[in-house]
């Protein structure tokens, strides 16, 4: 769970390619979406998300971010629909944000940063398990939400509360009876778009599928994931914060739109 890679000046983005020459492939994450240039795409079918809120496992600071895992050992919690063909299993969810609020989002829009985003992790069952599915190009879905400044999110609290107790790096604890649903937006309109792993390894077999309503999140709220740390008891605190990825060249790739 110790990576060479990181989010600061040394180990960062920029760097990545020195050990994950897939950072400069052709279908890397995240990317700007320019709704102007995306393609409306009437045989995209509505995204379908039924979760099984018992499934979720525990909570993790992975040093890069925190994580809710998910049992993924059946069909419990599913993704079909959509972009993709088939059924993708949750396995997990986390977040990506900024030292403040103008950045912290992985994808922008017209350029325009959130403060935040939602990753919901999903991988193909016609593989046999996350870690075979993740190096296929059709292995993964990420259903990518923005978090918005605005009113408190009451559904965002039960996880904000959990992460007291997984502060440092390599902490976890139990987290139960959590319906990922219950975070996404009213609409399910979304971009999609062939991409990768938006950390290392950087794998290009993500299926993007990037809502295009925000959640709202309160500044309080947004504190709470600062607070976290990259870093692991015992070492010099240094605060989780500006975890994003910045956006990568759309390298002839088609963006499609599921809405007019
Ligand atoms: S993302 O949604 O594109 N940001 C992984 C999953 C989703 C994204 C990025 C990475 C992933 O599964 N990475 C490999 C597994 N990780 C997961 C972890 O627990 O935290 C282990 C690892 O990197 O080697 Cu650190
Ligand atoms: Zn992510």
């Amino acid at each position: 769970m110790s990576h060479g890679w990181g989010y600061g000046p040394v180990n960062g983005p920029d760097k990545w390619g020195e050990d994950f020459p897939l950072a400069n492939g052709p279908r890397q994450s995240p990317i700007n979406i320019v709704p102007k240039e995306a393609k409306y795409d009437s045989t995209l079918k509505p995204l379908k998300v039924k979760y099984d809120p018992s499934n979720a496992n525990g909570i993790l600071n992975n040093g890069h971010s925190f994580q809710v895992d998910y049992v993924d050992d059946t069909d419990s919690s599913t993704l079909t629909g959509g972009p993709i063909s088939g059924t993708y299993r949750l396995k997990q969810f986390h977040f990506h944000w900024g030292a403040g609020d103008d950045r912290g989002s992985e994808h922008t829009v017209n350029g325009i940063k959130f403060p935040s985003e939602l990753h919901l992790v999903h991988w193909n069952t016609k593989y046999p398990s996350f870690g075979e599915a993740a190096s296929q190009p059709d292995g993964l879905a990420v259903v990518g939400v923005f978090l918005k400044i605005g009113a408190a999110n009451p559904r965002l609290q039960k996880v904000l509360d959990a992460l007291d107790a997984v502060k440092t790096k390599g902490k976890q604890t139990t987290f139960s009876n959590f319906d990922p649903k219950t975070l996404l937006p009213a609409s399910l309109d979304y971009w999609t778009y062939d991409g990768s792993l938006t950390t290392p390894p950087l794998l290009e077999s993500v299926t993007w599928i990037v809502l295009k309503e925000p959640i709202s999140v309160s500044p309080a709220q947004m504190a709470k994931f600062r607070s976290l740390l990259f870093t692991g008891d015992g070492e010099a605190p240094c605060c989780m914060v500006d975890n994003y990825r910045p956006c990568q060249a759309l390298k002839g790739r088609q963006l499609r739109a599921s809405f007019k």
